[in-house]
């Protein structure tokens, strides 16, 4: 009898012991609001950046070729951006129609693109530029309105105190091996000087426990370290790439290269949360300056892509991977470019907006925003659309562009539409009055 119990007696004991009530969350007012706000804004620019830049080979190359850590590391003192103009990076965020940047202060090589206290291995103290980045980065982005996050790899290739090695970063030569505590501490070290030299910050961006994904039981430390950021800037949202469903701290849910509930990529079958999302994507292939990816995607899929996240309640991440010179590769520029033009004109149906969920639809997706429905038709062969919009009544349907009346009628199932035209721009947008 006392046996088969004493489980159920634990259960129950861990359900309400002070442990359990660790792992519970609470949102402070400004937090819930800055959620908001990001959400509202549904398009950012990830940057790649970092002295694997001048590999030209993409972010991982440490890993990928096997290289030493140690011979890796004296990249950094041939580390010169003379072209890097932090003005000039925001200023094509703001002509891509982008409301916040995403900047990897330190990716998985551990160099970082910051003044440290705690690492030499950055960008003022180990390189002949001796410039801090991130700090321009910040005073500029202040300056002209656009919200700055930080990514921060939660593993790291090079120091021994990363420990026990995950399941990348195996071959950089590492023969040592020091105490998790030290890494764990350094870490938020550092966390506390980009939360605290660097102005506001919209959120901090982890990534990297994947890599222990063969030890689920592995401790990150990381209701502490989500506490540590929400006391230094209540407002600062906590994301991490871990592509499981959110943790107990976590402000946002991320997914890399799919929409919400999809998988494409491979590294996004978690289940949608009811928190805010933002899904990442790279404009060619590669996150890091990687010269030989030259294969781009249209100017059109991008715009699909942001127009899907949307439709997905999610905010898109756009990534740029600038050249070792600090330079935007030019095809990057005029992509930002044509993604402006076009969000000038149709922004006020994405920005501010939440999604109409509801079934999937094969022709495009649904935004709203108060009394305005928006109808974005992506892909469609006919003039007619039927929406299985039942609850509210609609009053009106007209183009976005141009207000030209649009026939419809409504009935118990939905809105049955159609079209003067077969559309034929990049997303054909119907605006109704509900
Ligand atoms: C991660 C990073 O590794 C990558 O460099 C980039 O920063 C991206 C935004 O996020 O992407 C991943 C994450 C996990 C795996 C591969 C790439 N994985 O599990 O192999």
């Amino acid at each position: 009898m006392k046996k088969t119990l004493l489980p159920i007696f634990f259960t129950i004991s861990t359900l309400f012991s002070p442990l359990y009530a660790q792992y519970s969350y609470q949102p402070t007012e400004e937090n819930l609001k800055a959620r908001q706000e990001f959400q509202d804004n549904k398009f950012g620019i990830f940057i790649h950046w970092g002295i694997y830049s001048m590999m030209g080979d993409g972010e991982w190359i440490l890993h990928n070729k096997n290289l030493n850590h140690k011979e890796y590391e004296t990249l950094a003192s041939a580390f010169y951006p003379s072209k890097f103009n932090a003005a000039e990076w925001v200023s094509y965020v703001k002509a891509a129609g982008a409301k916040y940047i995403c900047i990897t202060s330190r990716h998985h090589d551990g160099f970082s693109l910051f003044h440290s206290k705690y690492s030499p291995y950055n960008a003022v103290d180990a390189t002949p530029f001796g410039r801090d980045i991130l700090k321009e980065l910040a005073d500029e982005c202040h300056k002209q309105g656009i919200k700055l996050h930080f990514y921060y790899s939660h593993l790291d290739w090079g120091r021994d105190d990363y420990t026990p090695l995950g399941r990348t970063g195996r071959g950089t030569g590492r023969t040592t091996q020091g105490e998790w505590k030290t890494y764990y501490e350094f870490m938020n070290n550092q966390l506390i000087e980009l939360l605290t030299n660097y102005g506001s910050i919209g959120a901090i961006w982890f990534d990297g426990v994947w890599d222990q994904d063969a030890s689920p039981n592995f401790d990150w430390g990381l209701e502490e370290q989500y506490k540590l950021i929400h006391s230094l800037q209540p407002s600062c949202l906590v994301a991490n790439n871990h592509h499981v469903v959110p943790f107990p701290g976590e402000d946002i849910q991320i997914f890399e290269r799919d929409l919400p509930g999809e998988n494409k990529a491979g590294l996004s079958g978690q289940e949608v949360s009811r928190l805010p999302l933002e899904t990442c994507e790279t404009m060619n292939r590669t996150w890091g300056y990687r010269m030989h990816d030259t294969a781009y995607k249209s100017t059109k899929t991008l715009i699909h892509y942001l127009v899907k996240a949307a439709g997905k309640n999610a905010n898109l991440l756009l990534n740029v991977g600038p050249r070792p010179n600090g330079e935007f590769p030019d095809k990057a520029v005029e992509q930002l470019k044509e993604m402006g033009e076009w969000l000038n004109e149709y922004g006020e149906t994405i920005y501010g907006t939440r999604a109409e969920l509801g079934p999937p639809r094969d022709w495009g997706v649904c935004t709203h925003k108060s009394n305005k429905l928006y109808v974005h038709i992506l892909q469609l062969n006919d003039k007619g659309l039927f929406i299985p919009l039942t609850e509210k009544k609609v009053k009106k349907v007209v183009y976005f562009i141009g207000k030209q009346h649009v026939k419809y009628r409504q009935d118990e199932n939905g809105i049955w539409i159609t079209l003067n035209q077969l559309p034929t721009e990049i997303d054909c947008v119907l605006e109704l009055d509900i």
